[in-house]
């Protein structure tokens, strides 16, 4: 992203862009978002504020992608109450439906607002005069208030990636008018979808007597806050890109065949999160042979699912019954030599992944809610061949964009299995024009154009 913004921009989230390698070095984390937001990090003369992911870690400086770093540091209690605690046993579940239910602790909650004061005076400290300061996530609700009292000259931007929930479950949270008072501090706030826009102002309205002005303005405390909906995307050239090219045709292949050349692959890919409704759709594949609609020897599922939040118990028991119902599915089906469910627990470099998705003749992205769901979009990038079926939650904001996917309700597992069967059966009639139309659309919106009309409405040009 080129610009010639007036502003310093200055990004802040939970995470630093880094992470670092075996030999102790620092290497940029991969990712279209962080792509999409260097350079005008870099041409402005911003910088990047963010926790490094290591417990206890360091607060100094680190130089990298030709800007600075400024490491918030976590002890382990912060990491214990503030990251795994309150964002991610708290504000996660009930963010996401309260599919789980949410710990509400006193401790948690101050680690929180303890973090979350860090992060604003770090900030507050290093950013330059008049800056555009972009904060991203759940993690970092209390930083617009706390940071605008320490200095009026910066712009602050939210952005939430996750969907923000209904009064009726944010009014559930002890300290839901903390929160509210938080964000307000904020010039913009950002939401992937409408619902999430409209949830937050109707929250605001409610809990702290904010009015709503029109459909995108809440005014509050004397100032007018922009509440606007920017669904994010991926950098669509660069899938194309390496999905064309004869490496990856030629690892497309190789899966293929390496599974057993199957007549359909159906591919999962998520990061292990109860969210993801991962189980339901195995089940339902599992059910789907055990009937006979599928057949081992003509159907198998690959399922890759990356490791993350693996200190909360939560997640630790959605492995191991993902991990159990892949071994009884396989038990029951599987041939010498052919297992039917493919199950990789592990992240995958993008060489891979996109022969991955090139190979997967239906990709099942079926969670019970989720912000966007990036996932859905690589699939239809990754597809230059203009073949594939993407079966999609509609409680996805990717459900939003993407009305030639086959929609389904993940809850109702009649459905689940009628659609899969449906995607399986799909005539390359159907099949094409379905895939380019998804893939006409997704090219108009790229994770560039996400980040410049948030940065349009933020900062202005
Ligand atoms: P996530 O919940 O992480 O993101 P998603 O949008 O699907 O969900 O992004 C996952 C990313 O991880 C994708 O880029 C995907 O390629 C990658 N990934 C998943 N499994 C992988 C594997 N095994 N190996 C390598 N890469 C893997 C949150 C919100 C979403 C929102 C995004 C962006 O929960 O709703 O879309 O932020 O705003």
């Amino acid at each position: 992203m080129t610009s010639k913004r007036s502003r310093p921009l200055v990004i802040a989230a939970n995470r630093l862009p880094v992470t670092r390698a075996d030999d102790g070095c620092w290497s940029a984390s991969p990712g279209g978002l962080v792509r999409a937001l260097l350079p005008t990090v870099r041409e402005t003369g911003g910088c990047w504020v963010g926790w490094t992911g290591e417990r206890n870690g360091e607060s100094d400086v680190i130089h990298d992608e030709g800007i600075d770093l400024h490491p918030v540091p976590l002890s382990d209690r912060d990491v214990d109450l503030y990251y795994e605690g309150f964002s991610n046993d708290t504000l996660w579940p009930l963010y996401h439906d309260a599919i789980r239910e949410s710990g509400y602790h006193q401790e948690e909650w101050e680690a929180y607002v303890e973090v979350n004061r860090r992060f604003a005076l770090r900030i507050a400290d290093i950013a330059p005069p008049d800056a555009a300061v972009w904060l991203h996530d759940y993690h970092l609700q209390l930083v617009p208030s706390m940071l605008r009292e320490q200095r009026e000259d910066v712009r602050i931007g939210w952005f939430n990636h996750i969907p923000f929930p209904p009064l009726e479950l944010f009014q559930r949270i002890p300290w839901r008018s903390e929160i509210i008072r938080g964000l307000l501090g904020a010039d913009v706030l950002g939401f992937q979808r409408r619902l999430g826009a409209r949830n937050f102002a109707a929250s605001a309205a409610r809990l702290v007597g904010a009015t709503e002005i029109g459909d995108d303005l809440v005014f509050h405390d004397g100032r007018n806050v922009i509440v606007g909906t920017f669904p994010i995307s991926i950098d669509v050239a660069e899938f194309e890109l390496l999905a064309s090219g004869r490496a990856a045709r030629q690892r497309t292949a190789q899966i293929r065949s390496r599974l057993g050349d199957p007549e359909v692959i159906l591919l999962g890919v998520d990061r292990l999160d109860y969210t993801k409704g991962i189980g339901q759709r195995l089940r339902a594949f599992g059910q789907l042979l055990d009937s006979g609609r599928l057949d081992p020897e003509r159907h198998v599922m690959v399922q890759v699912a990356t490791p993350t939040r693996e200190g909360v118990e939560q997640y630790q028991d959605e492995r191991r019954e993902i991990e159990q119902l892949v071994g009884e599915i396989n038990g029951r089906h599987s041939r010498l030599g052919f297992p039917v469910v493919h199950y990789l627990y592990r992240s995958l470099p993008l060489d891979e992944l996109i022969p991955l998705y090139r190979a997967g003749d239906v990709m099942l992205v079926t969670p019970f809610r989720d912000g966007m769901n990036l996932v859905a979009k690589e699939y239809v990038a990754a597809h230059v061949d203009h073949d594939g079926v993407l079966v999609l939650s509609e409680f996805t904001g990717a459900a939003d964009e993407m009305d030639e996917a086959l929609l389904v309700n993940p809850h109702d597992e009649q459905s689940l299995r009628d659609t899969i069967v449906r995607a399986v059966e799909m005539h390359r009639h159907e099949r094409r024009p379905r895939m380019e139309a998804l893939r006409a659309r997704l090219g108009q919106r790229t994770v560039n154009d996400w980040a410049n009309s948030f940065l349009d409405v933020l900062i202005g040009t």
